[in-house]
């Protein structure tokens, strides 16, 4: 009986097991389930043991009785059966209850095992998914701190471009503020550059050719000519001849050369000066020398022979230091106006006269007129414009080219000689005769052409500088006009500008020196020196002196004047250095 309390205990325990299945781990269900089939095993063993010891204990003991002389009657033995068939019958009983308790147990155990597995799977997919879901949480998370890394490493990107755009904005500003300094800085630069090249392109240089100072003689066959190569290989625009006196009361005074033939050596009458003419090479200078008449000639004349000419330190010298300036036409501001060269013809009336009009709507603060006659050989000799006419001696061989402007235009004239057989006066450049013999013989000056150059006073002459000066007292003697005036590149020079008449407001080239001889003749003869004062002497009215002096057959007659209502100019052209 001892057996049966067993198996009743591990049914409890097993039905105790079964309920908590739901609660606990599939490893103690397993666990369990092991236990309770060694439990089962244990009941079937221990019950068959005992049961068939037991009933071979029996069957011994039955067997014992027949073979111990205890006989027993077949129905004895089947009387006795009785014992027999009530223990078989509890082992059945018993059997068949164990039987039908372990196979209801056994289906509830299979029914539970079903549920369990059920059970087990959906935990096993729930635990699948909490894992799927932890392995995305710490996707997710793993992301999420690689998103906040990044997140931090940009932001402390960010701030690192905030502060290297912060440094770049201030490099930046500061390259702004240099660049705007340096474009200030262009832009004076350029504006001095530009007003300086303006300035220049506005204002005259210095002659590109300065010669020494030589000493000429007249009557002298060896100083009474010299030929100055200024080695420009161009046509000068202007050249300048400086004469000054070695001694006399114009010593350290300056007179100017003239660039016409205006006097011989047939009459007792001084005269004198240096002329000058030039081309692409040389200068030519020429001072008076005896050719077959008198010895009157020389480089200083004032014209105080036969008072000619009324001032004070009348001079009259033999010799003289002499000096060229040559500008080139680089040298000047380009032209406001130059005319083409024009035909001179003193045998033809409508050649002997022009009116060139500049208009410059001004007095030019330049003017230049350069005549030009052709040598024997085929070049060319230039002569400058003068101011006056001087002489009309037949024979006289006095010329020249007179010329005036007004703020309008240049009037030229030349004397018209309609034959010039038997004649030597009015020639474009006058005919030597009593001057150094040069290649001046080979000239035809019985025609050629002209050209004149004027220049807008602005555009020549230095802005706020004085340039012009006006003086109406003719018998003014001296005259101070411009401070600091450089006789080494500055270029001086005065008019007589006409008060009445055909060239009223016209303005005529003073001389360098008097070659009057006889009369009428005109201009006015001027000395300058480095303080600027100007020394004039002007023609003596009381012998046929004019400051305005034009006769006939000057252009043909057209517009000729004589007169003594007129008043000085002065010019200076300061030039670049
Ligand atoms: C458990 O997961 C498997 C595979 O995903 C599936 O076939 C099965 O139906 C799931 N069981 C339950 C009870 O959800
Ligand atoms: C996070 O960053 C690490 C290192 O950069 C990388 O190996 C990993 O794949 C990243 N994870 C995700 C989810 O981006
Ligand atoms: C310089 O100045 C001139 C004259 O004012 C002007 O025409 C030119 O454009 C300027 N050049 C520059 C680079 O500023
Ligand atoms: C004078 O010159 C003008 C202009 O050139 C010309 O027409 C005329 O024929 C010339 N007269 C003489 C006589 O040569
Ligand atoms: C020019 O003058 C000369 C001398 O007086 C004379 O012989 C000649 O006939 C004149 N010629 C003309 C064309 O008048
Ligand atoms: C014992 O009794 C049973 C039935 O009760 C019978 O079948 C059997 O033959 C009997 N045996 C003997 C020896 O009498
Ligand atoms: C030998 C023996 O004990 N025989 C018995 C068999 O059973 C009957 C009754 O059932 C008894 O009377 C006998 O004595």
């Amino acid at each position: 009986m001892y057996h049966f309390y067993l198996n009743v205990g591990i049914l409890t325990q097993l039905m105790f097991c079964t309920m908590l299945v739901s609660t606990q781990t599939l490893e103690e269900i397993k666990l369990t389930q092991e236990m309770m089939f060694e439990d089962i095993s244990a009941i079937k063993k221990k019950v068959w043991v005992d049961i068939t010891s037991k009933l071979n204990n029996l069957a011994k003991k039955l067997e014992n009785v027949d073979t111990n002389g205890v006989t027993m009657p077949t129905t004895a033995k089947n009387n006795n059966n009785t014992t027999m068939d009530l223990d078989t019958s509890m082992e059945e009983m018993l059997k068949v209850c164990i039987d039908d308790r372990y196979s209801r147990l056994l289906k509830s155990f299979k029914d539970e095992k079903m549920k369990s597995r059920k059970l087990e799977e959906i935990v096993t997919n729930s635990s699948n998914e909490i894992n799927d879901i932890k392995t995305s949480l710490d996707v997710y998370h793993s992301a999420l701190q690689n998103q906040s890394t990044q997140m931090f490493a940009l932001e402390r990107d960010l701030v690192k471009v905030k502060n290297n755009f912060d440094n770049t904005r201030k490099i930046m500003s500061t390259l702004q503020q240099s660049y705007e300094r340096s474009e200030r800085d262009l832009k004076i630069l350029n504006e001095t550059f530009y007003s300086q090249k303006e300035e220049s392109a506005r204002t005259m240089s210095k002659p590109s050719f300065v010669s020494d100072w030589i000493l000429m003689r007249a009557q002298d066959p060896e100083f009474s000519k010299k030929t100055i190569p200024h080695g420009l290989g161009t046509l000068p625009y202007k050249v300048d001849v400086q004469i000054r006196p070695t001694s006399g009361p114009n010593a350290g005074w300056i007179f100017t050369g003239d660039s016409a033939i205006q006097s011989d050596d047939d009459t007792v009458e001084t005269y004198g000066g240096v002329l000058y003419f030039y081309d692409e090479i040389n200068v030519y200078l020429l001072a008076p020398i005896k050719y077959n008449g008198k010895d009157g000639g020389v480089i200083i004349n004032t014209g105080a022979n036969s008072q000619k000419r009324l001032g004070n330190n009348h001079q009259t010298s033999v010799e003289a230091y002499v000096r060229v300036k040559v500008w080139a036409s680089f040298d000047f501001p380009k032209p406001d106006m130059m005319s083409e060269w024009l035909p001179l013809d003193i045998r033809n009336k409508s050649l002997t006269y022009y009116d060139v009009k500049h208009g410059l709507n001004e007095y030019p603060g330049f003017v230049n007129v350069q005549i030009r006659c052709k040598l024997s050989n085929g070049n060319y000799i230039i002569s400058e414009g003068i101011g006056a006419s001087m002489m009309h001696t037949t024979y006289s061989g006095a010329g020249g080219v007179v010329h005036a402007f007004n703020d309008n235009s240049v009037r030229i004239w030349t004397g018209y000689v309609s034959n010039t057989t038997g004649n030597y006066f009015y020639r474009l450049f006058g005919l030597r005769d009593g001057w150094a013999e040069t290649l001046l013989k080979h000239l035809n000056v019985n025609k050629g052409d002209f050209r004149v150059l004027t220049w807008k006073r602005h555009n020549i002459i230095r802005s706020n500088s004085e340039s012009e000066k006006r003086e109406d007292n003719i018998a003014f003697s001296e005259w101070t006009t411009f401070k600091d005036l450089s006789p080494d590149v500055d270029l001086f020079s005065v008019h007589v500008q006409a008060n009445d008449g055909l060239n009223k407001g016209f303005r005529f080239p003073a001389y360098g020196n008097s070659q009057s001889q006889v009369s009428p003749y005109g201009g006015v003869v001027v000395a300058y020196n480095s303080f600027g004062d100007v020394r004039l002497w002007r023609p003596n009215p009381s012998k046929g002196g004019y400051l305005v002096n034009l006769h006939e057959p000057y252009g043909n007659g057209v517009n000729i004047q004589s007169t003594n209502n007129a008043h000085y100019v002065s010019n200076i052209l300061r030039c670049r250095k």
